[in-house]
């Protein structure tokens, strides 16, 4: 099925220290994203790149960047709330602090839809920390925190709809400090590890969770972090974490997503061109983003042969 899809670019850069982020939306562009996306029957739109509000803000120490990140977040808020009235918007990062505005906004829309919105998180981190929590001042390791509510979020623009924490499923998880142990153990989220995935495959973990969205009726934003794949796969990235998923069990979880037709909205996050080896995580996620939306040799499994 051809759909609209609304290239938005969210070059992120201040959600961490390591700079490069803010490259990322045009690898994913000379790594033909659109045309990748064009050649399955979409309509494809780049709108090019969102830039901050200006928050005049003072900066705070022990968080990094606070001023800028806050200045995303309002920005991209806004244009996921009303690129969603149009298509299926695919924020191109950026580092995963533009999940930040991208996923409280798609929310915003999902909740004036009365729709419940759900949230597949891909990623060896789970960005789960609050600016209370995190030991680094990073605000890239706290979007899921802030969508799903969690306080200490003050600098930060309100939320219109909080979402469900049960409503929320992270796969990839490897690299998870204790603070977030302790508020994900708390919580509602579904939380699957590397044991997890290495003892049970990708399907049995995903399919579930996308049936409880199907049964929902639910919205689903998939937010993928480059580092959910093995550095051996995909190195361009400033968090790589060893033993990460593969390209296949990535291609998976994009296949499944693809067949569920349930993806309303996307984030590709964390690319760092700085990082890369002659562009070849960039193409890898131009990739994964075209099984999610379509790409497979045969449409059908070959029929089984009794
Ligand atoms: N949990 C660590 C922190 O909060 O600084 C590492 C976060 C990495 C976040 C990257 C985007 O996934
Ligand atoms: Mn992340
Ligand atoms: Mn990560
Ligand atoms: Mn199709």
């Amino acid at each position: 099925m051809s759909q609209t899809l609304l290239l938005i670019g969210a070059p992120t850069d201040s959600g961490k220290r390591r700079a490069g982020c803010l490259m990322g939306p045009d690898a994913f562009r000379t790594a033909r994203l659109p045309g990748a996306l064009a050649d399955l029957g979409h309509t494809v739109r780049d709108l090019g790149n969102v830039r901050p509000d200006d928050t005049g803000m003072d900066d705070r120490d022990q968080l990094f960047a606070l001023p800028e990140t806050v200045g995303w977040t309002r920005a991209l808020a806004r244009a996921a709330r009303e690129a969603m009235t149009e298509g299926l918007p695919i924020f191109l990062g950026g580092d995963h602090a533009l999940s930040l505005g991208s996923v409280s906004g798609v929310a915003a829309h999902a909740a004036e839809q009365g729709r419940p919105q759900f949230v597949l998180w891909l990623d060896a981190h789970a960005d789960f920390n609050t600016p209370q929590t995190t030991l680094s001042g990073h605000l890239h390791g706290t979007p899921l925190a802030y969508v799903t509510g969690q306080p200490g979020f003050g600098d930060f623009p309100p939320l219109a709809a909080t979402i469900p924490q049960e409503n929320v499923c992270i796969i990839g998880l490897r690299s998870v400090d204790q603070a977030e142990v302790d508020a994900i153990e708390a919580s509602g989220v579904e939380r699957h590890d590397m044991r997890a995935l290495d003892e049970n495959g990708l399907a049995a973990l995903l399919g579930p969770f996308l049936d409880r969205v199907a049964q929902a009726g639910g919205a689903l934003h998939v937010s993928l972090d480059v580092d959910f794949l093995d550095p051996a796969v995909a190195p361009a990235v400033g968090t790589t974490v060893p033993g990460g998923a593969t390209v296949r069990e990535a291609h998976l979880a994009m296949e499944m997503i693809h067949d569920s037709g349930l993806m309303t909205s996307m984030d590709l996050v964390e690319l760092n061109p700085m990082l890369d080896e002659r562009g070849r995580t960039a193409q890898l996620m131009v990739d994964l983003c075209a099984s999610a939306l379509g790409r497979r040799v045969f449409d059908r499994p070959t029929p089984r042969i009794l």
